[in-house]
C-alpha cells in the first residue's frame, strides 16, 4: 500500500502525499499544491465541494490559480481563487507560504482543510503543536474575513493537511519524527473515512539548498496533485 504515498521536494521542503478518492470515483476532489517560487514555497490542499468530476474541476481551477501567482501573499491568492471558482461549485482551502528569507510561514484557512505544524524533535524546550485556526466559508461562493496567521520557522518543523476524508483524531498522532514518510503513511490508514475523498500532505521544513539525493519524483516545478 505504500506506492499510494507520493513524494517529492523543493530546494527547502520536502513532502509526501497520501490520497484516495471516495470509493466508486476514479478522479478525487482533494488536491494538492507545493509550488516553489524565489526563497520560499506555497503548499496548499484544497477540497472542492462533493465529489466526482465536478468536484475536481472546482479543486483544480483553484490550484491552477495558486500555481500562476505561488509567490504572492495567501489572502491575495485565495481572493484570486474566489473570483476564479464562482462558476464551480466552489472549494475549501488551507494554504501556506514558508519565507526562507525571515523563516516564517504565513497561513490561512477557509472552510475546514485542518492543518498543522510541529516543531522539529531536535528543537530546544517543549515540542510545539500549532494549528491552523479555520474560518467557515466556501472559496467560490462566500468569503469570511481574511486573517493571515504567520508563524516562526526552525529547520526540520514539520508541516501537516488533511482534508476531512480524514477523522479530525488524525491530529492526536501527529508528532515530531525524523522521517515522516512512515508517519504520514500510518495517519492516512489510520484515519481515513472511506465516505469522502482523503488527502493528506506532509511536509519537511530543510530550508537548505542542498538537494537530497534519494527522492523520488523530484520536481522543482509546481507539482499538482490528481489522484485517479
Ligand atoms: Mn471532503
Amino acid at each position: 500500500m505504500k506506492d499510494l504515498i507520493i513524494s517529492g521536494s523543493t530546494p527547502q521542503l520536502r513532502y509526501w502525499v497520501a490520497s484516495r478518492p471516495i470509493p466508486g470515483e476514479w478522479i478525487s476532489g482533494d488536491q494538492y499544491l507545493v509550488a516553489p517560487f524565489p526563497h520560499g514555497v506555497l503548499v496548499a490542499v484544497v477540497d472542492g465541494l462533493g465529489h466526482g468530476s465536478k468536484a475536481a474541476a472546482a479543486a483544480e481551477a483553484a490550484v491552477a490559480v495558486l500555481a500562476e501567482h505561488a509567490g504572492d501573499p495567501v489572502e491575495s491568492l485565495v481572493q484570486r481563487c474566489h473570483v476564479a471558482l464562482r462558476k464551480t461549485r466552489g472549494a475549501v482551502m488551507s494554504l501556506a507560504t514558508l519565507n526562507g528569507l525571515d523563516n516564517t510561514m504565513s497561513w490561512l484557512g477557509i472552510g475546514n482543510v485542518e492543518a498543522m505544524l510541529v516543531s522539529s524533535c531536535k528543537a530546544p524546550g517543549s515540542s510545539r503543536k500549532v494549528s491552523l485556526m479555520l474560518r467557515g466559508g466556501i472559496v467560490g461562493d462566500r468569503l469570511p474575513p481574511l486573517m493571515t496567521a504567520s508563524v516562526p520557522l526552525y529547520p526540520d518543523d514539520l508541516l501537516f493537511f488533511a482534508t476531512d476524508g480524514i477523522k479530525s483524531a488524525f491530529i492526536r498522532d501527529v508528532r515530531c519524527v525524523e522521517h515522516p514518510y512512515e508517519l504520514i503513511h500510518q495517519i492516512f490508514f489510520r484515519h481515513v473515512r472511506g465516505t469522502d475523498d482523503a488527502l493528506l500532505l506532509g511536509a519537511k521544513w530543510t530550508r537548505d539548498e542542498a538537494m537530497q539525493d534519494d527522492m523520488q519524483n523530484t520536481n522543482l516545478f509546481p507539482e499538482v496533485g490528481n489522484t485517479h
